[in-house]
């Protein structure tokens, strides 16, 4: 049986990860893979939720088994993080599912029980694993224009003209905050006319939220994320505590499904526990009971806020620095568009032949689609781009 599988295309990111292992060239620079890192290059466990995993191991009673859904508490705490009061908790089906990547997987199987003629339109770049997942799940992608290479900036009049073309039923995956692999983000206003968009054609908005906090601040991330909650009938959102709480290896992510209609939502709730057994029966918990305790406890909350805020400010300190460094070497504002970007990362619009021509003669990493990682520098290595990017002539 086994040799009737196939090869699998490779995660182009994770197979960066390997590639940059495996330089032994003193001085490289990592901008690959969306993980936080300190200037010493370090992925620090936050302190609130090190606390809080001090007084788990301590409370901790049962390793006896949670329910499908998860625990209603870490539901209600994320529920609250990411909506705040944009609709009410009766209002919202959830499950805790392993990391941001369960939910959106969760999202998209829960689409097509429901409706399995939906398609579902993706920003053009998006996250790679949404691609791949959409057509592991064989549904329907259609792409529309996001980016424009040329300013940096979104191309706001090309995706509306392209989620012009969606059909009833079908799906927009959005980004919540802080696009992946872009950097460049919708304006309220922006975000209203999608919203008007979206409910003159009776299509349903899918937000994936893996970011909050990293961007403008963990108000101002969600905002995008409540207008359309508030603005559309129906909405799921995917989202991760992997980045904004540095739980990466613990899987923790939560996946919503908001309701206009309180009283269609326990058969939504009961699908997405449906869906939880037969993938895996009960999500982790570890991360979910951590970010609970933190959400839960004022104290823990503050410092996390204060930590977080802190890395913020720290990855917006660097992309003020790249910008005005390239423009001083350069002469030129063409890069002006990194300070104006926000959360891990900025598309560069590099050629993959000048990304290669970084990797091999001056040992920057970064993805092909010269997507950078802004938490992959620090003050010191700052120039060291600039002066590469001008020197391969960029
Ligand atoms: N969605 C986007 C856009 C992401 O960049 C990530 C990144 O890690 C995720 C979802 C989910 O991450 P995880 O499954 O690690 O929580
Ligand atoms: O885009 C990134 O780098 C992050 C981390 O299969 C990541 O979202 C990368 C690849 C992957 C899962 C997560």
């Amino acid at each position: 049986m086994f040799e009737l599988l196939k090869e699998q295309p490779k995660d182009k990111i994770l197979a960066l990860v390997q590639t940059f292992r495996e330089d032994k060239r003193p001085g490289k620079i990592d901008l690959g893979v969306g993980v936080y890192k300190d200037a010493e290059g370090r992925t620090p466990i936050m302190r609130a939720v090190k606390k809080a995993e001090q007084l788990w191991w301590n409370a901790e009673e049962t390793k006896a088994y949670v329910g499908l859904a998860g625990d209603p508490a870490f539901s209600d705490a994320m529920i609250d993080l990411v909506l705040g009061d944009a609709v009410p908790r009766d209002n919202v089906a959830a499950v805790a599912t392993p990391g941001g990547t369960g939910a959106v997987r969760q999202a998209f199987e829960l689409i097509q029980m429901a409706n399995p003629n939906a398609r579902v339109f993706v920003s053009d770049p998006t996250w790679p694993n949404h691609l791949s997942i959409l057509k592991h799940l064989g549904m329907e992608v259609v792409l529309y224009r996001y980016f424009d290479s040329e300013s940096g900036s979104v191309d706001f009049n090309g995706m509306l003209e392209d989620l012009g073309g969606m059909r009833p039923g079908d799906v927009a995956l959005l980004h919540g905050c802080c696009h992946n692999p872009t950097g460049a983000n919708l304006t309220m206003p922006e975000w209203d006319a999608v919203i008007a968009l979206l409910n003159d054609k009776g299509a349903v908005p899918m937000i994936d939220i893996a970011y909050q906090g990293f961007g403008e601040g963990l108000e101002a991330d969600a905002a995008g994320t409540r207008a359309v909650v508030k603005g559309c009938p129906e909405v799921l959102i995917a989202a991760s505590c992997s980045k904004n709480f540095g739980i990466y290896r613990e899987r923790t992510g939560i996946l919503m499904a908001v309701h206009h209609d309180a009283a269609r939502k326990a058969l939504t709730q009961a699908n997405l526990a449906h869906l939880n057994r037969q993938n895996y029966s009960f999500p982790p918990d570890h991360g979910a009971r951590l970010v609970t305790l933190v959400l839960g406890d004022a104290t823990l909350r503050a410092d996390w806020e204060a930590e977080l805020e802190a890395v913020r400010q720290g990855m917006l300190d660097l992309r003020t620095q790249l910008a005005s460094e390239l423009q001083r070497l350069s002469g030129s504002d063409r890069f002006g568009f990194v300070a104006q970007h926000r959360g891990m990362f900025s598309r560069l619009g590099l050629s993959p032949e000048k990304v290669e021509e970084l990797r091999r003669d001056h040992a920057i990493y970064m993805i092909g689609d010269s997507r950078i990682n802004i938490a992959g520098l620090n003050a010191q290595t700052v120039p060291i781009l600039a002066k590469a990017i001008v020197e391969v002539g960029a």
